[in-house]
């Protein structure tokens, strides 16, 4: 939980987060209220301006969509190659980091555990436990967010619960 002054919190129930998943009926299925992450963050400087930091921390909830773990939409930046840091607070999960040419890998997410994001590479945040998923971020003021790349194609890596296990199955 963040505190202070210009704090805010960003809000994605299942429900808005249509085409992400494999399965869009059963997430259209999802009760209208069901959250599936919060990004609390801190803006020191307007969006866009070059040489200022962002922070925050996601919260990604325990859950699935038919079989596949709950997650974020993920993103390349739209200033492409501007990197980031994540780390992990709370829960576990799994990074996924993709290339333009589609080239994934994971990475295990865990309390403490630091992950280095380069420029050029989209990001995906997946709760793979029981428990929410805490994970923090800085990235830089001027990086913004190209959702469509990833609404067009998605990843190419995607993540699945079942009977508890969780299986991690390459989509080309
Ligand atoms: C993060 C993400 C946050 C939510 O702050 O924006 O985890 O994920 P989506 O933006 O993909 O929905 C970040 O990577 N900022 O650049
Ligand atoms: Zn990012």
């Amino acid at each position: 939980m963040l505190r202070g002054e210009g704090c805010i919190v960003e809000t994605r129930r299942v429900t808005d987060l249509k085409g992400v998943f494999a399965d869009d009926a059963a997430r259209a299925r999802c009760p209208a209220d069901r959250i599936a992450y919060s990004v609390q963050m801190h803006r020191a400087t307007a969006d866009g301006t070059t040489g200022g930091l962002f922070f925050g921390v996601t919260r990604i909830e325990p859950g699935t969509v038919g079989d596949e773990c709950f997650m974020t939409r993920g993103h390349f930046h739209a200033n492409a190659d501007r990197g980031e840091y994540y780390w992990g607070i709370e829960g576990v999960g799994l990074l996924v980091l993709m290339t333009r040419d589609r080239q994934s890998s994971v990475q295990r997410v865990e309390p403490g555990s630091l992950h280095y994001i380069p420029g050029h590479t989209a990001h995906r945040l997946i709760n793979t436990g029981e428990q929410a998923l805490a994970v923090g971020a800085c990235w830089p003021s001027d990086a913004g967010h190209d959702y469509d790349s990833i609404a067009s194609a998605g990843f190419s890596v995607r993540v699945y619960r079942r009977n508890g296990e969780i299986s991690i199955e390459r989509v080309g």
